[in-house]
């Protein structure tokens, strides 16, 4: 059965992929696997036919036969799941690491970057704004030296690419929108990297399509 995920009608990242449908999109053609995609306005996610599947309203979900899905995560690791020794190692321990990186990307490195990208358009005219940058950019660059200490001479997180490196990447292209890998070019080169591989340029292609589409 051919699953349906749900992205946004019109991207307000115009086309760049720093959407989180992007890493759903990018692990499924990693694994070879078609889907469906049922785009949505900010209108449609969260009336009560959307919330059904997705509780907070948001995007991406996951639909195939009697599962649906939401959180990327998990959507990313039921596609790791469904196709073993690909996205995941076969190998236990190596997958409960790999595992343990899919949290760290969402848990440990995405929160400040996430924030960060809010603030300036949320908070920007707050009195205490600037102070509040600075703290998030000290948080961001802690965690991207750590994890550029961790991935020295690698080409991926932990062993072959996996899911993880799939959540990691998506996080890192968001930080470097506003120019927080310029201090760190092994991150920067291991997100280029990662944007090399085929499935991740289809998967761009596709997201930036649907842009393109709604904007023609
Ligand atoms: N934890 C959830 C997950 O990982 O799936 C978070 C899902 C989420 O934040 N979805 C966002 C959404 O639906 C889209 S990805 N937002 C609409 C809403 O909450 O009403 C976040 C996002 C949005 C825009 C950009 N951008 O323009 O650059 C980047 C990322």
């Amino acid at each position: 059965m051919t699953p349906t995920i749900t992205a946004f009608e019109s991207s307000p990242d115009r086309g760049r992929g720093l959407a989180r449908d992007m890493r759903v999109r990018w692990a499924l053609e990693e694994v070879g696997q078609s889907y469906d995609v049922r785009l949505l306005s900010f209108a449609a996610m969260k009336r009560p036919a959307h919330k059904a599947v997705h509780p907070f309203g948001q995007i991406p979900t996951w639909e195939e036969g009697d599962l649906s899905l939401f959180e990327s995560g998990a959507i990313v690791l039921h596609i790791a799941e469904q196709h073993p020794g690909v996205l995941l190692p076969k190998d236990a321990n190596a997958r409960a690491r790999a595992i343990a990186w899919m949290f760290a990307s969402l848990n440990t490195v995405e929160p400040p970057i996430f924030d960060r990208s809010l603030a300036t358009f949320l908070e920007k005219d707050e009195p205490w704004f600037e102070q509040r940058l600075a703290r998030l950019d000290s948080m961001i660059a802690l965690r991207l030296g750590d994890l550029s200490a961790h991935l020295g001479d690698a080409d991926w997180l932990d062993g072959d690419f996996s899911a993880a490196d799939i959540l990691m990447v998506t996080v890192l292209r968001r930080a470097q929108a506003f120019g927080a890998l310029e201090a760190f070019p092994t991150l920067a080169a291991y997100v280029a990297r990662a944007e090399a591989r085929p499935a991740y340029q289809r998967a761009f292609a596709d997201q930036l399509a649907v842009f393109e589409a709604a904007s023609a």
